[in-house]
């Protein structure tokens, strides 16, 4: 259900349930969940690229699922509570693991990308989209708030007038208009997408142990006022100036020559 191959430092994921358009079910969430930790802890990888199998990016919670959930009794507030006790324990842990994650995190947009699973894409550090992608902010069409993230990301990503938009239509929209509102960050042919993305993740996987400094630095931005970003900016380019990576690079620069970044 989940794949997972690594190379040049840069390990791919892969949503596997193409039949129902790689919406996630238990296992799917366990497994791409314990796949981040492990690439947390994991020298080799430095990048971390997640896509999908088959004609969809991901397509959110499996709806054969949802309705089953809760203790069965039917009775008041039993589906309700057994929804959120699900957000908390499988999808709250990955978008976490996700954003706290200091490596870079590419989602390789393939197919559609709808409800949890465009949440998933928001919560990675770069979207890279196929010229086909398209993104649905499904959850309203089943009487649903926007969950896993995406009331977090999508207003920081495209501003609240368009997440508005967005999230009370849900309107799927194409790669094109995703990369107009700053949704995505490239588009590319379908029949480039694997070899674009794998371009940018090897360049990120042989890049300085500060990208994951600057990962931290972006997300505290947006939930600092600018004196205490100014102080946490302070503080991470103490840590990024203790870095191998940052004397290689000044020495490099030095030397007339390209960096070698160890990633330390
Ligand atoms: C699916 C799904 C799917 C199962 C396509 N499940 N089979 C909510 C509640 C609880 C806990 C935690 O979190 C959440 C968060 C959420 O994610 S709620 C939002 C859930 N997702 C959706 O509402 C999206 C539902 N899917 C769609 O709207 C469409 O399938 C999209 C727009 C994604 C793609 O449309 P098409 O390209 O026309 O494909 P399709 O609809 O024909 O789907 C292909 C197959 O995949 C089909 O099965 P079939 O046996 O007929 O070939 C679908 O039933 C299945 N599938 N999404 N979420």
């Amino acid at each position: 259900m989940l794949l997972s191959s690594q190379s040049d430092g840069v390990l791919t994921l892969t949503l596997n349930r193409p039949e129902r358009l790689n919406a996630f079910d238990d296992a799917l969430l366990v497994a791409l969940l314990a796949a981040v930790h492990e690439a947390a802890a994991d020298d080799s990888v430095r990048c971390v690229v997640i896509t999908g199998a088959g004609r969809g990016f991901g397509a959110g919670a499996d709806l054969t699922q949802v309705l089953s959930r809760g203790d069965g009794s039917g009775g008041a507030g039993a589906l309700g509570e057994a929804i959120r006790e699900h957000l908390h324990t499988y999808y709250h842990p990955l978008i976490l693991a996700l954003t706290t994650l200091e490596k870079p995190v590419i989602a390789a947009v393939n197919g559609v990308a709808a409800g949890a699973g465009l949440s998933l894409a928001l919560a990675c550090d770069m979207r890279i989209a196929a010229e086909s992608a398209s993104f649905v902010q499904a959850f309203v069409h089943i009487g649903l708030v926007p969950d896993a993230g995406s009331t977090w990301f999508l207003p920081r990503l495209v501003g609240m007038g368009k997440a508005m938009e967005l999230a009370m239509l849900g309107d799927r929209i194409s790669a094109a208009e995703a990369l107009s509102v700053g949704l995505v960050n490239r588009v590319v042919p379908d029949s480039r997408l694997a070899a674009s993305v794998d371009a940018l993740a090897v360049r990120l996987a042989s890049g300085p142990r500060s990208l994951g400094l600057i990962k931290r630095a972006m997300h505290l931005s947006a939930v600092s006022d600018l004196p205490t970003q100014l102080a946490r900016e302070e503080q991470l380019q103490g840590e990024a100036a203790e870095t191998a990576d940052f004397t290689e690079g000044v020495t490099a620069f030095l030397s007339k020559r390209p960096p070698h970044f160890s990633g330390r």
